[in-house]
């Protein structure tokens, strides 16, 4: 059994979804798995990253992101120095703001760690000097907070932290690399799901931004995603529905219209086989 590092071994007995952890150096760690998920920065070394199912030479700048169910392990360390940043994906709000408008962001917490092991790490975030310079401050400033931990800490902490995402996912953004290239087309893709959810969206324009065939689409697209462009579209419209219903007493006709359904009864419908309720008891939670 590989361990699985336990969120309340790992973060303040208040819950703050975010913690900062430096390693400098990486003391040999073991095989581990966690309930949280971890943006790795490596700051210094060498070393092999070790994913469970491949392993990868380390160099500085080399930043990405483990999933919670990805065992990992450092090896051959050599001066090897990284930090952490242990966030919960569930209790930390990754939709927040137009994040998921930025390609590099889906490229980076989403694509490269679903394709590390065909694209044999290849396409992962390399920061050039000045942005690790950057990407460090922007460290310092969220580990500032977290430590005094002062009234509003959550606030600034959250926000250092999306200032940290932002960075990283811009940064992704220019990348150059023929296979990261891929990804952000992609990652387009998914972004122009986002920003014209109320829109009708045809499969065709989705296959155009992502400069692909049709079929290597598709089947890319379900790879990395775990369901198809059509049905994560329609989760798209169910979540942001959601927020409609949760956060305003506007009717649910109005809601489904605003969130791209042109029929409120097939809305009603999508909206129960996803969350289990229809929109009006799921309402009636919340108020
Ligand atoms: C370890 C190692 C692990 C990380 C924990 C928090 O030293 O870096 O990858 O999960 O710290
Ligand atoms: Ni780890």
């Amino acid at each position: 059994m590989i361990p699985k590092l336990k969120k309340q071994d790992w973060f303040h007995e208040d819950g703050f979804p975010i913690v900062v952890e430096r390693r400098d150096p990486q003391e040999p760690f073991g095989l581990h798995c966690h309930e949280f998920s971890e943006i790795v920065i490596i700051t210094g070394g060498k070393g092999l990253h070790i994913t469970g199912e491949d392993s990868y030479e380390l160099s500085v700048g080399d930043t990405f992101v483990i999933g919670g169910d990805r065992p990992h392990d450092y090896l051959n360390m050599d001066q090897l120095s990284l930090v952490n940043i242990l966030f919960d994906p569930i209790e930390f709000p990754m939709s927040m703001a137009d994040l998921q408008s930025l390609p590099g962001f889906h490229a980076l917490f989403t694509l490269e760690p679903a394709w590390r092991k065909r694209h044999q790490f290849t396409s992962r975030l390399q920061l050039t000097p000045a942005e690790l310079v950057e990407s460090l401050r922007l460290v310092d400033d969220l580990e500032c907070e977290l430590n005094d931990r002062k009234p509003g800490f959550g606030a600034m902490a959250t926000a250092a932290m999306l200032q940290l995402i932002t960075f990283l996912s811009r940064c992704y953004s220019l990348s150059r690399n023929p296979k990261s290239k891929r990804l952000l087309r992609i990652g387009d893709s998914i972004s122009h799901l986002q920003r014209n959810l109320a829109q009708p969206i045809s499969l065709d324009e989705l296959v155009e931004i992502s400069g692909m065939s049709r079929r290597n689409f598709i089947r890319t697209f379900e790879d990395t995603m775990g369901t198809s462009p059509i049905n994560y579209l329609i989760e798209l419209r169910i979540r942001e529905a959601s927020r409609l219903l949760r956060t305003t007493d506007r009717p649910i006709t109005e809601i489904a219209f605003e969130v791209g359904f042109s029929d409120s009864n097939y809305f009603s419908r999508q909206f129960r086989n996803a969350v289990g309720l229809s929109p009006r008891e799921y309402r009636k939670q919340f108020h």
